[in-house]
């Protein structure tokens, strides 16, 4: 078998789509702003953060990037989350992660206010996810759920296997699969027959930021894989946590590195900061 492969630049454009026709509907009454605050100067995070600003700009969705130095301290990046959070015009904080050393990541996610929490890596949007209740979810897991809803496969029921335990991604996908009634198993580093847990997996969610760590022994015949990772080799390739080319071969469907999870991803964002404006002008 031969899998199909996930288009998620096709689909994430099906989402800014959606977005930008909903921005436009409420545009008389507000305009959604993202802030992304961006601290120091890893080409990676800007590269990031200039993607999400050029697809805001396309969406019609207000954007301002807070450039800071590296050296910046935990007070002044606290002084500017308060300032945004304080700002009508801002629906959604964005801070780039990873921030230097001496900044405590923890105080500074707790600093933005939960309803301009967008990315949804606050406490009380993390409490909000596990109770099943309307909140704030972080975009790459969202977008996964997206991207399954949109190719109309079957969650309910399904046994979906979730490789990674970050907080970012492997623990709210796995939540969100949950509510969706899948049977979910969460892998990580220290579990005991790996490949024979994933083998069982209908859904094969890769989020494990190891460069084709998942090879084609590791999946079920027909099963959809979800490749979540964004890794170089020393060859400056750019390859998922999946063994694409082996594992194509056995799965029913497969999203690509790059133009797979990742444009779904920012998608989601700008879904997101629209969701928190018409929170805010009580349209939704
Ligand atoms: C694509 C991210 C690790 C750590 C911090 C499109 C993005 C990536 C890939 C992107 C990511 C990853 C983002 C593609 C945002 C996803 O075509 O494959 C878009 O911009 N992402 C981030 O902001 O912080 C990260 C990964």
């Amino acid at each position: 078998m031969s899998a199909k492969r996930i288009d998620g630049k096709m689909i994430s454009q099906q989402v800014r789509i959606r977005v930008k026709s909903e921005v436009e509907k409420i545009s008389d009454r507000i305009t959604p702003g993202l802030a992304a605050v961006l601290v120091g100067e890893d080409p990676a995070s800007r590269i990031y953060v200039r993607n999400k600003r050029k697809k805001c700009e396309e969406v019609g969705i207000y954007s301002e990037e807070h450039p800071l130095p590296e050296s910046t301290s935990e007070d002044a990046l606290l002084s500017l989350i308060d300032k945004l959070n304080q700002d009508p015009k801002i629906h959604g904080i964005l801070v780039q992660l990873p921030l230097p050393d001496q900044i405590q990541e923890r105080r500074i996610l707790e600093a933005v206010l939960p309803e301009k929490d967008v990315d949804g890596f606050h406490y009380l949007n993390v409490g909000k996810l596990v109770a099943n209740e309307p909140g704030f979810v972080p975009c790459t897991p969202l977008g996964i759920i997206e991207m399954l809803n949109t190719l109309g496969v079957e969650m309910k029921g399904a046994n979906a296997v979730v490789v990674g335990r970050s907080n970012i991604v492997g623990k709210p996908a796995a939540l969100l699969l949950l509510h969706r009634h899948a049977t979910v198993t969460i892998c990580h580093s220290r579990t005991k027959n790996l490949a024979a847990v994933c083998r069982e997996a209908d859904i094969l969610i890769a989020a494990i930021g190891k460069p084709q760590f998942i090879k084609a022994d590791m999946v079920k015949e027909g099963a959809t894989v979800i490749d979540v990772g964004i890794n170089r080799l020393p060859d400056g390739r750019l390859v998922g946590d999946v063994d694409f080319e082996a594992v194509q071969e056995r799965a029913g469907a497969i999203t690509p590195v790059p133009g797979g999870v990742g444009p779904m991803t920012i998608a989601m964002l700008l879904s997101n900061t629209l969701q928190s404006a018409k929170w805010t002008a009580g349209l939704a």
